[in-house]
């Protein structure tokens, strides 16, 4: 970790932890950089775990001052009260995004930061309606009971979120987290602090009631995230990163038998059948696999193609990998910007050693792209296809989360079932074809949390999302997600 003592020299700007209602500095801080050209785009205060205690005991007060006893509606309000905040401030919050990870603004504007202010929308609507149960039970002795189910807030809810859709995937735990009427504690990834500090401003401006809604800076492990989730009066973590991290936050919170919700990784695949629309199956596995540098949980890194139109397929997938611009924000014409970090870039390069190590035939990339300006102290890599490779191969095994995937050929519909669970994970799959019976019954054979069949990367906000086996623990989305962050108690009532 790159900490040191003081805050921010002279015009730079310092992103503060937000603990009961106010913005805090702490000592120790680190280095927000760009991962376009390795600037420096702000210093970000460390949080230590008397802060992180602070910011618990101020959500736990919040709760009781009376944010768990107010009504839907009203915290419905409040939701969309920050949701216009954020529209109010789009602009501020593309910039964010777009600095701390590099990303195209068009992606940063229609994909991260409006879905932001989705997420607080679609939880306060959702909150208005949701319901509990209703029984009506006898017993052998000729009692009449009803049985109703009522919702209550978990309490304090830490959250901690990724680097790689930074404010879609904070804001989709926060909204329905305040939505079931608890107090939160959030960290965002170190690598992209800047669009949850803006959130914080807003929702400071929005006048929520102090400790309601509290930020902490910080890396990891032994760090601000470890603190947050070994805290004994936290009531439930909700998490979305690696699965290695999910199994260490598992253990931190087996003491405290917290309440868990995990997004976790996943070695996704797609599957292109013959019969498949050609080319909406080559422009949809070019969006699956490169989307975000394919630093997106649901990117296909296996790709499974029928073998009488592999061939074609590759080629086509081919050229229109090689017409991908990789490049910096400024650049209008570029389609995919950097990876997040010069960290997570040694990782892909290391898996670009790898499968070559390993035997693969390197269709297109492999490498870095040559700028010859100050780009090229960025974390660029190019976009990646491989053939050739079995199976069992680590780079067809293991989550790269670059943008890279592995196309191999299938014979039959058993066998491409087959392979695909063949794997640790269980996240998602894309199916292609134009045979709706075979896409409905492949899909109930593949054992993921997702399927989409013709499509990707599309979401309803009231559906199921998360995965099984290491993709995850539990679901987030709808109704799922009010039941996560809300305790749920039976009353029983006799009434005859
Ligand atoms: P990460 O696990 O390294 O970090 C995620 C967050 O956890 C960060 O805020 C980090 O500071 C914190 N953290 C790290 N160690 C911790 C610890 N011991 N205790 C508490 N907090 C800790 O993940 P990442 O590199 O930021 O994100 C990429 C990974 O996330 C990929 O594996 C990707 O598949 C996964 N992901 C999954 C989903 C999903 O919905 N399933 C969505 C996005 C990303
Ligand atoms: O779109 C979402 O709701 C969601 N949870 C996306 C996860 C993306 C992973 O990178």
């Amino acid at each position: 970790m790159i900490a040191e003592q003081a805050g921010a020299a002279h015009g730079e700007r310092l992103l503060r932890h937000y603990i009961g209602g106010e913005f805090v500095a702490s000592d120790i801080t680190f280095n927000d950089v760009s991962p376009v050209d390795g600037s420096l785009v702000a210093r970000v205060c460390e949080a230590d775990e008397a802060s992180v205690d602070r910011a618990v005991r101020a959500a736990r007060a919040a709760q009781r001052a009376g944010w768990a006893d107010s009504t839907p509606a009203q915290r419905a309000e409040w939701l969309h009260r920050i949701a216009d905040g954020i529209e109010a401030r789009f602009e501020d919050f593309v910039a964010a995004e777009v600095a701390d990870t590099g990303r195209p603004f068009t992606q940063a504007r229609t994909l991260d930061v409006a879905r932001g202010v989705t997420n607080f929308r679609t939880f306060a609507d959702l909150v208005r309606y949701a319901h509990g149960e209703y029984f009506e039970t006898q017993t052998a002795d000729g009692g009449s009971f009803i049985n109703y189910v009522t919702r209550k807030p978990l309490g304090v809810v830490g959250i901690i979120s990724p680097w790689n859709l930074p404010l879609l995937l904070l804001t989709w735990k926060v909204a329905p987290a305040l939505a079931m009427g608890n107090c939160v504690v959030a960290k965002p990834s170190e690598e992209t602090p800047g669009s949850a500090t803006l959130l914080a401003e807003v929702i400071h401006a929005a006048g929520l009631p102090p400790g309601v809604f509290n930020l902490i800076h910080g890396h990891g492990s032994n760090a601000a995230g470890e603190f947050l989730t070994r805290h004994p009066q936290i009531d439930a973590v909700t998490f979305t990163g690696e699965s290695r991290t999910g199994s260490a936050i598992m253990k931190n919170v087996a003491d405290g038998v917290k309440d868990i919700s995990f997004e976790l990784g996943g070695k996704n695949a797609a599957v292109v059948f013959a019969d498949a629309d050609f080319d909406a199956a080559v422009e949809g596995v070019l969006k699956s696999s490169f989307t975000n540098a394919g630093q997106v949980c649901m990117c296909s890194e296996r790709v499974y193609v029928e073998r009488p139109i592999f061939e074609r397929f590759v080629a086509a997938l081919k050229t229109k990998t090689e017409a991908l611009r990789v490049g910096s924000p400024e650049d209008p014409s570029a389609t995919m910007g950097p990876l997040i970090s010069h960290g997570h870039r040694d990782k892909v390069l290391s898996y670009f050693r790898l499968a070559v190590e390993e035997g693969a035939t390197v269709v297109t990339g492999g490498d870095v792209p040559r700028f010859d300006d100050a780009r090229d102290e960025g974390a660029f890599v190019l976009p990646t296809i491989w053939t050739g490779l079995p199976d069992t191969a680590r780079v067809v095994t293991e989550e790269v989360f670059g943008p890279v995937c592995h196309i191999a050929p299938f014979d039959s519909e058993d066998e491409v079932v087959a392979r695909v669970n063949d794997s640790a994970y269980g996240l998602a799959a894309s199916v292609w074809t134009t045979h709706l019976a075979r896409g409905h019954r492949v899909a109930r054979r593949i054992e993921t949390g997702i399927v989409w069949i013709n499509a990707w990367y599309v979401r309803d906000l009231r559906t199921p999302f998360g995965g099984s086996k290491l993709s995850g623990i539990g679901r987030e989305g709808g109704r799922h997600s009010l039941d996560f962050y809300s305790e749920l108690t039976n009353v029983c009532v006799r009434v005859a």
